[in-house]
């Protein structure tokens, strides 16, 4: 029989049992997933999305069917650029909810898949960009972490933040939502 269609031996697969002295095997993927599942109860959380580069809609849309747990989705705002460069392009806004059990970090971790996939590229801390997903809140928790802050820590002053989460929670932008803050925050229909 040609050697491409011998049978594979199984003994080359198998994992020789640990020896005292290795190093612990890594978690297989399903004992990640399993850790992860580990039960935490569902809580309301929110992402805030934006793009100002190339196809905005698009990237907007191509984040929501990515990202996991979401129940509603803001109107879409076009709104005046915040900080950066001189000369960058309006962005579209939204804010979408999300009902889940995932960590504020599982939830970093999927909006930056997110930006990866919308072929983001880090060069400029504020400059414009395919995509940005931000978390703001995940039910109470609280995270104060050099890569992580939640509730973050600049939503309160963004007109571009706190109307499309004022369309899904009014009660949460009361009090911070002011006639400032709205102007540059313009309508721009549904995804
Ligand atoms: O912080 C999110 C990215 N970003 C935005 C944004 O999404 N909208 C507006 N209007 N200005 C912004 N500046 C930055 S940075």
């Amino acid at each position: 029989m040609p050697d491409s269609r011998r049978p594979q031996r199984q003994a080359a697969r198998s994992r020789p049992h640990p020896r005292e002295g290795d190093a612990p095997a890594r978690p297989s993927a399903e004992s990640a997933v399993e850790q992860r599942r580990s039960p935490r109860p569902k809580t309301r959380a929110f992402l805030a999305l934006g793009s100002n580069l190339g196809n905005r809609r698009a990237y907007l849309r191509h984040a929501i069917d990515r990202l996991p747990d979401i129940v509603a989705v803001s109107p879409l705002y076009e709104t005046d650029p915040v900080g950066g460069p001189p000369g960058q392009g309006a962005y579209l806004n939204c804010v979408v909810e999300l009902h889940t059990d995932r960590t504020p970090r599982e939830l970093l971790a999927e909006a930056q898949a997110a930006e990866a996939a919308a072929h983001r590229e880090r060069s400029e801390r504020w400059g414009p960009r395919t995509l940005d997903v931000d978390v703001l809140l995940v039910g109470e928790e609280e995270v104060d972490d050099p890569d992580l802050t939640v509730p973050h820590p600049r939503m309160w002053t963004r007109g571009f933040v706190l109307v499309p989460l004022g369309d899904l929670a009014p009660e949460l932008v009361i009090g911070h939502l002011t006639s400032e803050l709205v102007r540059g925050v313009r309508p721009a229909g549904a995804l």
